[in-house]
């Protein structure tokens, strides 16, 4: 039994969100095939408050996490894209808060969606929209989504972006005296542990494979899924987990 999974990034209302294979995820933790005592939202669940985006398979995800409520403790933490709390909070009946620590093996870990240590959003409104854009755009086209994330992660821009934001988390985690930190936000899913205060990003639900964290004993660890889960309305057909290998997710 894990002591939390922690997920961010989902994007409900985007084009480019996996909410099938959010579907498949969040069921797996339903029927216990996925253990765990907390799920975490770690920000970004909704890509914007016009709920009218929200496709059928976007409403099936907040009907799961409404569902899941029942069962384990639920926890939305704020994320840039995300809408006023009392709303969210109000429509899938969980809390929703800024940050949170989790004590997990004795160790105190800080979980926190990231976005107010990215100066680039407030700075640069505007390219920050325009390349967002063209990001989903190229996402569109290349439906195996190979060219927008290498068109993301060879951006210098966002490369300054997620070092800044793995930086800042870092220094306000040791401030808060936690030994560890995971944030969403940069859809860059990283294990670092190369420091006094190890960094975990949970990567995002926009890109196949999704990915999520989980935390056990005081140990976070990386996993990519990938269910079999057709475009159209066939029949799903279940697979399992991959946990990341730390070199591997050290690397990406
Ligand atoms: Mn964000």
């Amino acid at each position: 039994m894990r002591d939390a999974i922690i997920i961010s990034d989902i994007h409900l209302g985007a084009d480019v969100c996996q909410a099938k294979q959010l579907t498949h995820f969040l069921e797996a933790i339903h029927d216990g095939v996925i253990r765990t005592r907390s799920l975490i939202l770690n920000g970004d669940v909704f890509d914007s408050i016009d709920f009218r985006r929200l496709k059928k398979h976007h409403w099936k995800v907040l009907s799961l996490i409404r569902k899941l409520s029942d069962k384990l403790d639920i926890v939305w933490l704020n994320g840039n894209h995300d809408g006023p709390s009392e709303i969210v909070s109000h429509l899938i009946g969980v809390r929703v808060q800024d940050e949170m620590i989790l004590e997990s093996g004795g160790r105190n870990i800080l979980i926190l969606h990231g976005h107010v240590f990215d100066e680039f959003l407030d700075t640069h409104p505007i390219i920050s929209s325009v390349a967002d854009w063209m990001y989903r755009l190229l996402q569109k086209i290349d439906r195996s989504h190979t060219i927008a994330k290498q068109a993301k992660r060879s951006s210098k821009t966002f490369l300054r972006c997620t070092a800044k934001i793995e930086a800042s988390a870092r220094e306000y985690a040791a401030k808060l005296g936690c030994s560890a930190v995971c944030c969403g936000h940069t859809h860059h899913s990283i294990v670092s542990e190369s420091d006094a205060v190890a960094y975990y990003n949970s990567g995002c639900w926009t890109e196949k494979p999704c990915h999520y964290l989980t935390v056990q004993d005081g140990r976070v660890e990386l996993h990519s899924y990938l269910a079999q889960v057709p475009d159209g309305d066939e029949e799903v057909v279940p697979t399992g987990e991959v946990t990341v290998p730390r070199e591997l997710a050290a690397a990406s």
